[in-house]
């Protein structure tokens, strides 16, 4: 990946986050009243941070609708502190939008989210095109606070709204050879400046994959939004993969295509530079990037005079739930 030796921009000069775990706290206790939620309640329900002025992206009708039905906070919940909004939605690598950590901010703004169609394909009993309202609604939404742990050494710590990737791939009924999910950004140069670049950066569509077993675990996650409203564009809407033990970069945006298959899929970074990037990508301190240590991240915000520096985890902190996947493997091998 290409390292930019640049400070995160906009460090947080104002967040939103304190407000925001109030709200949660009251969203929790909401949520206790077994799904009797007055009027008023839904509306707090839905409101965001008011001190902060970052940009809010209201989504589809539908999913605001079904984001104040419920939220329901899971088991999943990171005891970090919370990244705030501002850096979660200026600081990002979304190489169809440009190669500066800003880039995505600036110029995904006007990204066509909404109509929005997944297509499930391979083998599957039930494969097809899905209109994402048909694709979602079947699923109550859930909140996840999970680390994120990019392959530069940065991480950050991301409140999640989605559902777990398990039970929507089960609902198109995989059979016996699909041994693997393969995922696909949308593919689309009119809108995503980078892909109709001359100076060719990835190849296009942006493509990631997890073998079966490692999707049907209960941590892997399809988010819908981010701090309980939708996705911002920059970060991925309108769906994208969620998969904390991994490096950032198998945390696929704007996914348009899942297919299951026999064979393990070619993944965008592991096509571009095999000897640094792999297909599993498991968060490891142990083994060194060939051009940088593994061992330390900066969990942002981080500035020059604040680096924020600390230790990286086994599995980014997630060992306990997915250690057992790889019991067999060589993890240094296996990068
Ligand atoms: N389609 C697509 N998905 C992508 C990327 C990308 O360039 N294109 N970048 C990946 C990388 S390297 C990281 S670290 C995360 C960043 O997610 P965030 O910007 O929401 O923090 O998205 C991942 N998903
Ligand atoms: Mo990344």
């Amino acid at each position: 990946m290409l390292i930019k030796q640049k400070d995160p921009i906009l460090p947080s000069e104002i967040t939103g986050e304190s407000i925001y775990k109030q709200r949660r706290v009251f969203m929790q206790s909401a949520l206790g009243l077994a799904g009797t939620l007055a009027a008023s309640n839904v509306a707090a329900l839905s409101s965001l941070p008011q001190e902060d002025d970052s940009p809010k992206y209201p989504g589809p009708k539908w999913l605001q609708q079904q984001q104040q039905q419920s939220i329901s906070p899971d088991q999943f919940q990171a005891k970090d502190k919370l990244t705030p909004y501002k850096d979660v939605i200026s600081y990002n690598n979304f190489y169809e939008f440009g190669l500066d950590k800003s880039d995505p901010f600036k110029r995904a703004q006007n990204f066509i989210t909404d109509p929005w169609q997944v297509e499930i394909s391979g083998e599957v009993n039930k494969p097809g095109v899905y209109n994402l309202e048909d694709f979602v609604k079947p699923h109550t939404l859930q909140e996840r606070i999970y680390r994120m742990r990019c392959v530069e050494a940065w991480s950050m710590v991301i409140p999640w709204v989605g559902i777990p990737l398990a039970d929507v791939l089960k609902r198109f009924e995989p059979t016996s050879k699909a041994k693997y999910i393969e995922f696909t950004t949308l593919h689309d140069p009119q809108q995503m400046p980078q892909q109709g670049s001359l100076f060719g950066t990835l190849d296009w569509p942006y493509v990631e994959g997890l073998r079966i077993d490692e999707a049907m675990n209960p941590l892997a996650f399809l988010a819908t939004g981010v701090y309980g409203q939708s996705m911002p564009p920059q970060n991925g809407a309108p769906l994208r993969l969620v998969v904390p033990w991994k490096y950032g970069f198998k945390n696929i945006k704007s996914i348009v295509k899942i297919r299951f298959t026999e064979h393990m899929p070619k993944n965008t970074w592991h096509k571009t530079a095999p000897r640094e990037y792999g297909f599993y990508a498991n968060v490891n301190p142990a083994v060194d990037h060939p051009r940088w240590s593994q061992a330390t991240e900066r969990r942002l915000p981080s500035s020059l005079f604040s680096p924020n520096r600390i230790e990286t985890l086994p599995f980014n902190g997630y060992a306990e739930e997915v250690a057992h996947l790889y019991k067999n493997m060589d993890l240094r091998k296996w990068i």
